[in-house]
């Protein structure tokens, strides 16, 4: 639920990168603040790690500027994939304008892939969202490990939902770029119907996904990384 403030003319998204445990939330962020410009982020904020699991939460900010002059902070979140960690979860969602799943595509993490999917259903719905409305795409993680699902079981299970699917490994930075900018595309499709980013800001659909994806070495941004 974007949060507007007229007066100021500033509006602030928030995505979140939702998923099982270990399943590489923190690394998909951490590698967005790599590879992308330091003039349109801020830094990553990693809080209270133990072993290298998320306790809290990680937010890497972005900052936009519409020609209209609307200024625009996009928060983007990582919840904690442990279990135990619910009500934390429940409380990086609220208000989330855009969700990225992060699944573990190792064949033993179907299960837990399957219940952290249920839990996001529900904790959407425990905070005034629906899942079927709300941007959300999907990402098979560790592809670069062997015994994983195979892509075909991945795609045969998804296509039908609709939702876009990536395959990646956000290890070695591949598919990172592709997960966040699918997810970019739907969320101003979805702000951009109720507060007219184009119309009313002058601002389209790739000059913001385009401006969020610059690469911090200037190239063209290219696929599979
Ligand atoms: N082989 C491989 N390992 C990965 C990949 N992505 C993440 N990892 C590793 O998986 C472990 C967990 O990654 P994190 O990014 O911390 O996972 P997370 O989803 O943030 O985990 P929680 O914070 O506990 O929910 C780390 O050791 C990562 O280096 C990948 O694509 N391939
Ligand atoms: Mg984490």
């Amino acid at each position: 639920m974007v949060e507007y403030d007229e007066l100021e003319n500033r509006m602030i998204l928030k995505l979140v990168y939702y998923g099982p445990a270990m399943s590489g939330k923190t690394t998909n962020l951490l590698q967005l603040h790599d590879i992308l410009d330091q003039d349109n982020r801020g830094e990553l904020t990693v809080l209270d790690t133990k072993n290298d699991r998320t306790l809290f939460f990680d937010l890497l900010p972005f900052f936009l500027i519409a020609p209209s002059g609307l200024k625009i902070k996009l928060k983007v979140f990582t919840v904690p994939g442990q279990v135990q960690h619910d009500a934390t979860r429940k409380a990086v969602l609220q208000r989330a304008d855009g969700v990225a799943f992060i699944a573990d595509s190792q064949l033993t993490e179907e299960t837990n892939n399957f219940e952290s999917f249920k839990n996001l259903e529900q904790n959407l719905d425990f905070v005034g969202l629906d899942i079927e409305k709300i941007p959300l795409v999907v990402q098979f993680n560790k592809r670069d490990l062997q015994n994983i699902i195979p892509e075909t079981d991945v795609t045969d299970a998804w296509e039908p939902t609709g939702i876009p699917v990536f395959m990646s490994s956000a290890l070695l930075g591949k598919g990172v770029l592709d997960t966040f900018r699918r997810l970019l595309e739907l969320t101003y499709e979805h702000v951009d119907r109720r507060y007219m980013l184009w119309d009313k800001h002058g601002l389209d659909k790739s000059k913001f996904v385009h401006q969020l994806t610059m690469r911090s070495d200037n190239e063209p941004l290219h696929e599979g990384i």
